[in-house]
Protein backbone atom coordinates (compact mmCIF):
# COMPACT_ATOMS: atom_id res chain seq x y z
CA UNK A 1 0.00 0.00 0.00
CA UNK A 2 3.09 2.27 -0.01
CA UNK A 3 3.15 3.83 3.27
CA UNK A 4 5.33 7.16 3.41
CA UNK A 5 5.05 8.19 7.01
CA UNK A 6 3.19 8.69 10.31
CA UNK A 7 0.35 10.87 9.30
CA UNK A 8 -0.53 11.45 12.85
CA UNK A 9 -1.29 9.69 16.13
CA UNK A 10 -4.59 10.68 17.74
CA UNK A 11 -4.35 10.83 21.61
CA UNK A 12 -7.37 10.53 23.22
CA UNK A 13 -7.98 13.56 26.70
CA UNK A 14 -10.58 14.47 28.49
CA UNK A 15 -10.19 18.34 28.15
CA UNK A 16 -8.84 19.58 24.98
CA UNK A 17 -7.36 22.91 26.50
CA UNK A 18 -5.86 21.52 29.54
CA UNK A 19 -3.91 19.03 27.29
CA UNK A 20 -2.77 21.89 24.51
CA UNK A 21 -1.36 23.92 27.63
CA UNK A 22 1.02 20.75 28.43
CA UNK A 23 1.78 20.16 24.70
CA UNK A 24 2.71 23.96 25.04
CA UNK A 25 3.91 24.72 27.64
CA UNK A 26 6.11 21.87 28.75
CA UNK A 27 7.37 19.97 25.23
CA UNK A 28 7.22 23.32 23.17
CA UNK A 29 4.64 22.50 20.74
CA UNK A 30 3.22 25.07 18.95
CA UNK A 31 -0.96 24.04 18.14
CA UNK A 32 -1.29 25.36 14.46
CA UNK A 33 -5.31 24.42 14.51
CA UNK A 34 -8.33 23.23 16.46
CA UNK A 35 -11.01 21.41 14.27
CA UNK A 36 -14.52 20.14 15.73
CA UNK A 37 -15.46 17.13 13.50
CA UNK A 38 -18.96 16.28 14.03
CA UNK A 39 -18.87 13.38 12.46
CA UNK A 40 -16.53 11.66 14.20
CA UNK A 41 -17.94 13.46 17.43
CA UNK A 42 -14.28 15.02 18.59
CA UNK A 43 -12.76 18.40 18.50
CA UNK A 44 -9.27 18.44 17.17
CA UNK A 45 -6.00 19.92 18.30
CA UNK A 46 -2.66 19.11 15.74
CA UNK A 47 0.95 19.82 16.63
CA UNK A 48 3.40 19.25 13.98
CA UNK A 49 6.43 16.91 14.90
CA UNK A 50 8.57 16.68 12.30
CA UNK A 51 6.41 15.19 9.46
CA UNK A 52 4.15 13.45 11.89
CA UNK A 53 1.21 15.61 13.41
CA UNK A 54 0.10 14.90 17.03
CA UNK A 55 -4.03 14.68 17.14
CA UNK A 56 -5.53 15.84 20.68
CA UNK A 57 -9.44 14.15 20.32
CA UNK A 58 -11.93 15.08 22.82
CA UNK A 59 -14.98 13.87 22.64
CA UNK A 60 -18.51 16.24 22.34
CA UNK A 61 -20.47 12.76 22.65
CA UNK A 62 -20.24 10.48 25.46
CA UNK A 63 -21.66 7.70 22.85
CA UNK A 64 -19.29 8.92 20.16
CA UNK A 65 -15.96 6.59 19.31
CA UNK A 66 -13.27 8.71 21.69
CA UNK A 67 -16.32 9.60 24.34
CA UNK A 68 -16.55 5.69 24.76
CA UNK A 69 -12.87 5.07 24.62
CA UNK A 70 -12.18 7.42 27.43
CA UNK A 71 -15.20 5.72 29.46
CA UNK A 72 -13.43 2.35 29.37
CA UNK A 73 -9.96 3.25 29.00
CA UNK A 74 -9.05 6.79 30.21
CA UNK A 75 -6.91 9.24 28.04
CA UNK A 76 -4.18 8.13 25.75
CA UNK A 77 -2.67 6.81 22.79
CA UNK A 78 -6.13 6.30 20.54
CA UNK A 79 -4.70 5.67 17.15
CA UNK A 80 -2.38 5.46 14.63
CA UNK A 81 -2.49 7.14 11.28
CA UNK A 82 -0.67 6.57 8.19
CA UNK A 83 -0.10 8.46 5.35
CA UNK A 84 -1.07 6.25 1.77
CA UNK A 85 -1.48 7.70 -1.77
CA UNK A 86 -4.72 6.19 -2.23
CA UNK A 87 -6.81 4.77 0.83
CA UNK A 88 -9.25 2.83 -1.37
CA UNK A 89 -6.65 0.51 -3.23
CA UNK A 90 -4.76 0.35 0.56
CA UNK A 91 -8.83 -1.06 1.54
CA UNK A 92 -8.89 -3.33 -1.26
CA UNK A 93 -5.49 -5.00 -0.17
CA UNK A 94 -5.76 -5.43 3.49
CA UNK A 95 -9.15 -6.74 3.49
CA UNK A 96 -8.38 -9.41 -0.02
CA UNK A 97 -5.36 -10.45 3.00
CA UNK A 98 -8.81 -11.05 5.95
CA UNK A 99 -8.15 -7.68 8.15
CA UNK A 100 -11.43 -6.34 9.08
CA UNK A 101 -12.36 -3.07 8.15
CA UNK A 102 -14.33 -0.49 10.01
CA UNK A 103 -14.89 1.87 6.66
CA UNK A 104 -15.34 0.32 3.91
CA UNK A 105 -14.57 3.51 1.69
CA UNK A 106 -12.72 6.27 2.47
CA UNK A 107 -14.53 9.28 4.28
CA UNK A 108 -13.91 12.64 5.03
CA UNK A 109 -11.70 13.22 8.50
CA UNK A 110 -10.05 16.33 10.04
CA UNK A 111 -7.49 18.69 7.85
CA UNK A 112 -9.92 17.71 4.78
CA UNK A 113 -7.75 14.14 4.73
CA UNK A 114 -9.68 11.09 3.18
CA UNK A 115 -9.75 8.57 5.86
CA UNK A 116 -10.66 4.82 6.89
CA UNK A 117 -10.23 2.87 9.79
CA UNK A 118 -8.86 -0.82 10.23
CA UNK A 119 -10.43 -2.78 13.58
CA UNK A 120 -8.20 -2.88 16.49
CA UNK A 121 -9.50 -6.49 16.80
CA UNK A 122 -7.72 -7.39 13.18
CA UNK A 123 -4.46 -5.12 13.75
CA UNK A 124 -2.58 -6.40 17.13
CA UNK A 125 -4.93 -4.35 19.14
CA UNK A 126 -4.16 -0.67 17.38
CA UNK A 127 -6.64 1.23 16.41
CA UNK A 128 -5.29 1.95 12.84
CA UNK A 129 -6.15 5.01 10.27
CA UNK A 130 -5.55 5.21 6.92
CA UNK A 131 -5.08 8.66 5.38
CA UNK A 132 -4.62 10.07 2.11
CA UNK A 133 -4.23 14.20 1.15
CA UNK A 134 -6.37 14.50 -2.15
CA UNK A 135 -4.28 17.75 -2.59
CA UNK A 136 -1.24 15.54 -3.17
CA UNK A 137 -3.25 13.18 -5.44
N1 LIG B 1 -7.68 1.07 20.30
C1 LIG B 1 -7.61 -0.26 20.56
N2 LIG B 1 -8.70 -1.00 20.92
C2 LIG B 1 -9.88 -0.33 20.98
C3 LIG B 1 -10.02 1.02 20.71
C4 LIG B 1 -8.85 1.76 20.35
N3 LIG B 1 -8.89 3.06 20.08
N4 LIG B 1 -11.31 1.39 20.86
C5 LIG B 1 -11.99 0.27 21.20
N5 LIG B 1 -11.12 -0.76 21.27
C6 LIG B 1 -11.44 -2.14 21.62
C7 LIG B 1 -12.18 -2.21 22.95
O1 LIG B 1 -11.28 -2.25 24.03
C8 LIG B 1 -12.97 -3.48 22.80
O2 LIG B 1 -12.17 -4.59 23.08
P1 LIG B 1 -12.71 -5.79 24.01
O3 LIG B 1 -13.86 -6.39 23.21
O4 LIG B 1 -11.54 -6.70 24.14
O5 LIG B 1 -13.16 -5.14 25.28
C9 LIG B 1 -13.31 -3.52 21.31
O6 LIG B 1 -12.37 -2.66 20.65
C10 LIG B 1 -14.71 -3.00 21.05
O7 LIG B 1 -14.78 -1.76 21.69
P2 LIG B 1 -16.10 -1.00 22.20
O8 LIG B 1 -15.76 -0.13 23.34
O9 LIG B 1 -17.21 -1.99 22.32
O10 LIG B 1 -16.33 0.04 21.09
P3 LIG B 1 -17.04 -0.10 19.74
O11 LIG B 1 -17.10 -1.49 19.25
O12 LIG B 1 -18.30 0.63 19.84
O13 LIG B 1 -16.02 0.69 18.81
C11 LIG B 1 -14.26 0.91 17.29
C12 LIG B 1 -14.68 0.36 18.66
C13 LIG B 1 -12.72 0.83 17.20
C14 LIG B 1 -14.91 0.07 16.21
C15 LIG B 1 -14.73 2.40 17.19
O14 LIG B 1 -14.11 3.15 18.18
C16 LIG B 1 -14.49 3.01 15.83
O15 LIG B 1 -15.26 2.82 14.90
N6 LIG B 1 -13.40 3.81 15.66
C17 LIG B 1 -13.10 4.48 14.40
C18 LIG B 1 -13.52 5.92 14.41
C19 LIG B 1 -12.82 6.72 15.46
O16 LIG B 1 -12.07 6.21 16.28
N7 LIG B 1 -13.08 8.04 15.45
C20 LIG B 1 -12.47 8.96 16.40
C21 LIG B 1 -11.22 9.62 15.86
C22 LIG B 1 -11.57 10.49 14.68
C23 LIG B 1 -10.46 11.36 14.16
O17 LIG B 1 -9.28 11.00 14.23
O18 LIG B 1 -10.80 12.43 13.62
Amino acid sequence: MNISHIEHIGIAVKDLQASIAYYENILGLKCYAIEEVPDQKVKTAFFMVGQTKIELLESTDPEGAVGKFIEKKGEGVHHIAYAVNDVASALEEVESKSVQLIDKQARKGAEGLNIAFLHPKSTGGVLTELCEDPKKK
